[in-house]
């Protein structure tokens, strides 16, 4: 098999509901979990670019959709908003409910879920309700454990085996392990977002 060629990747636009969404009839793959868990730094590493998703150290900036128009016409990829920033005020909670849900709820286009796990923390109450949602939308799903970095070989390989089995019991179609600082696990996650776009 040839080596991977990452697509070209360009932010397209960013809205707070579907109806703003672009309009050219692509696939979607969607990026979700908690705000600083390094969903932005995941999007730059699967693309190879430094700076195209935002990454920042103030979380809960993002309250809206981000679409990115991936290989001219392969997909968009979908930068949902973080959730479970505690700073956020309450109002603007159910903002991101409304963003969040309606998008799983209404998106006509999504094949596949890309949830983001910190693999220090696991499944926190939060991501517990994300995949609640997932289920009742009827959306395809997987895990992507993050950071993994920041934890020895041993540990990293030990909390996988841990996550697996939950996650698998919830629905997730696949639990990768991934680190952005050293693009980790990109091959297999492009693997899976090539499948999924089948
Ligand atoms: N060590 C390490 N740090 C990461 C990784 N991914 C993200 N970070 C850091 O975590 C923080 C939040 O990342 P960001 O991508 O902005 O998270 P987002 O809020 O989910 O978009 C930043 O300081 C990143 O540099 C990773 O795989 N390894
Ligand atoms: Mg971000």
């Amino acid at each position: 098999m040839p080596a991977f060629k990452i697509p070209e990747a360009e932010f397209v636009l960013s809205c707070p509901d579907i109806t703003h969404a672009p309009k050219r009839p692509l696939p979607e793959i969607a990026f979700a979990g908690r705000s600083n868990v390094g969903k932005s730094s995941l999007i730059n590493s699967l693309l190879n670019r430094q700076r195209l998703a935002l990454t920042s150290r103030t979380p809960g900036k993002t309250r809206l959709l981000n679409y990115f128009l991936i290989g001219r016409g392969l997909c968009y990829f979908v930068d949902l908003p973080g959730y479970g920033f505690a700073r956020v005020p309450g109002a603007t909670k159910a903002e991101w409910a409304e963003t969040v849900e309606g998008y799983l709820r209404d998106s006509t286009r999504l094949e596949s879920v890309v949830l983001l796990l910190d693999i220090r923390h696991g499944l926190t109450a939060l991501d517990e309700q994300m995949v609640d949602a997932l289920s009742t939308y009827h959306r395809r799903w997987l895990a992507v454990l993050t950071k993994a970095d920041k934890l020895s070989v041993a540990a990293r390989d030990q909390r996988a085996r841990e996550m697996f089995g939950l996650l698998a019991s919830r629905g997730a179609q696949a639990v990768l392990i991934y680190s952005s600082l050293h693009h980790h696990g990109r091959e297999a996650l492009w693997q899976k977002i090539m499948d999924a776009l089948e």
